[in-house]
């Protein structure tokens, strides 16, 4: 009698395990100033917590897996193009801590969510991991790396190798002390070749202090104004810019994809990728403003587009980087020359203060480069405009021509 009810209680125990394990129910845990009910949004601004880190900034996100579409609808002759199952980082800001995983779960977001900071503030990035539905075959641990941070401290640099990763049911609140203004990318960074190909990659970037200097401050010579933007603290109003767009060039193969989903993984050297994008999307889904969602289960998987629009006169900052882990993109303005301030998240100064910045109609940015251009359209007549990539055979969504690494740069009057 003792030996069957102890086997009744291991098998309670079991199921409460795989409750856990697939997040049934589970908790997670947020580390965050001044948010009291653990949903990563500060509400307690007295909260001492929160006055010992008056510059804080919280974020949570989940690791997981999901679904996109890709842009090629002429082909599948759907309304959507043709589905590819990915593994990536999911939004739940604001998402109680009981209901995380359930939101969290198949709810990948390609590209991840977008994480935009000031310099100064502290960012409590809280990762969850939800697990891979569609895979349970897998158990994989999941981090975050944001790539290019200076002198980042192993623990919260997300490379498993060398710090620590969050594994199926558990969360990692990561601490970021945000310096250097510029653009980064960030990425998991276990199985790097595979959750990258999968789809773990979003855009990150750091806005200069020097946007909150006071009203009239006089920058040698440049006047700064309440509501001036600048891609650094140039000292001299030199990155001024109205309006910035992120544009993140990726691609993903396919065949990897539907491998994946079929539990069959391929070897890495037969990666062929034949899908090239902007922000998630090819051509001419890149100019399409909408939210758009995925054809297996509704999940709004691609909210970002990559339509620039600005009105004539204006500076508009393109902060540009690739995080293909197979390709090498050169991106193309050819009517609007790019003025290049920025590279790998650095002002283009000599150590004596030079100005390094240079005119170009394009940049090369290879795998985890990132560019800083800034487009001038003083003299730019109002219009629609066009940024590509010259890797020609890019200019296609796999089979189906003129897609692929395209946008339009329209310019109001
Ligand atoms: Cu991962």
């Amino acid at each position: 009698m003792k030996r069957v009810y102890g086997m009744a209680i291991r098998m309670v125990l079991a199921s409460l395990a795989l409750m856990f394990a697939t997040g049934a129910g589970a908790d997670v845990f947020v580390q965050c100033p001044g948010d009291t009910d653990g949903d990563g949004v500060i509400d307690d601004f007295t909260d001492p917590e929160y006055l010992a880190h008056p510059n804080a900034v919280c974020m949570s996100i989940t690791g997981g897996d999901g679904f996109i579409n890709m842009a090629d609808t002429t082909v599948t002759g759907g309304a959507r193009g043709r589905q590819l199952y990915m593994f990536g980082f999911a939004d739940v800001t604001g998402v109680p801590p009981l209901d995380v995983i359930d939101v969290g779960t198949t709810a990948a977001e390609f590209p991840a969510p977008s994480i935009v900071v000031n310099e100064g503030e502290e960012l409590y990035l809280t990762l969850t991991n939800v697990g891979m539905a569609y895979r349970p075959d897998l158990d994989d641990p999941h981090t975050v790396h944001w790539h290019g941070y200076a002198d980042a401290a192993p623990v919260f640099d997300g490379l498993p190798d060398v710090s620590i990763s969050v594994h199926m049911g558990g969360s990692l609140t990561y601490y970021y002390q945000v310096r250097g203004p510029g653009t980064y990318m960030y990425h998991c960074h276990v199985e790097a070749t595979e959750h990258m190909q999968m789809g773990m990659l979003g855009q990150l970037y750091v806005k200069a202090a020097q946007d909150q200097l006071a009203d009239g401050t006089n920058l040698n010579g440049f006047i700064h104004h309440d509501g001036y933007q600048y891609a650094y603290n140039d000292g001299d109003g030199s990155t001024y810019y109205d309006v910035d767009f992120p544009i993140q060039m990726s691609s993903m193969d396919p065949e990897f994809h539907d491998a994946s989903e079929a539990t069959q993984p391929l070897p890495f050297a037969l990666m062929n990728d034949t899908y090239a994008m902007l922000n998630g999307r090819g051509y001419p889904e890149s100019i399409n403003t909408a939210e758009l969602a995925n054809t297996e289960n509704g999940v709004v998987s691609q909210q970002q587009n990559a339509l620039v629009e600005a009105n004539a006169g204006e500076k508009v900052l393109l902060r540009i980087s690739n995080l293909s882990i197979t390709e090498y993109f050169t991106l193309m303005s050819p009517q609007i020359p790019m003025r290049v301030v920025g590279v790998g998240a650095s002002q283009l100064r000599g150590t004596g203060g030079a100005d390094l910045s240079y005119k170009t109609n394009s940049v090369n940015v290879g795998g985890g480069q990132s560019f800083d251009a800034i487009l001038d359209t003083d003299d730019v007549a109002p219009g629609t405009y066009f940024l590509y990539t010259t890797n020609l055979n890019f200019l296609s969504n796999n089979t189906e021509e003129r897609g692929g690494i395209m946008t339009e740069i329209v310019i109001h009057p």
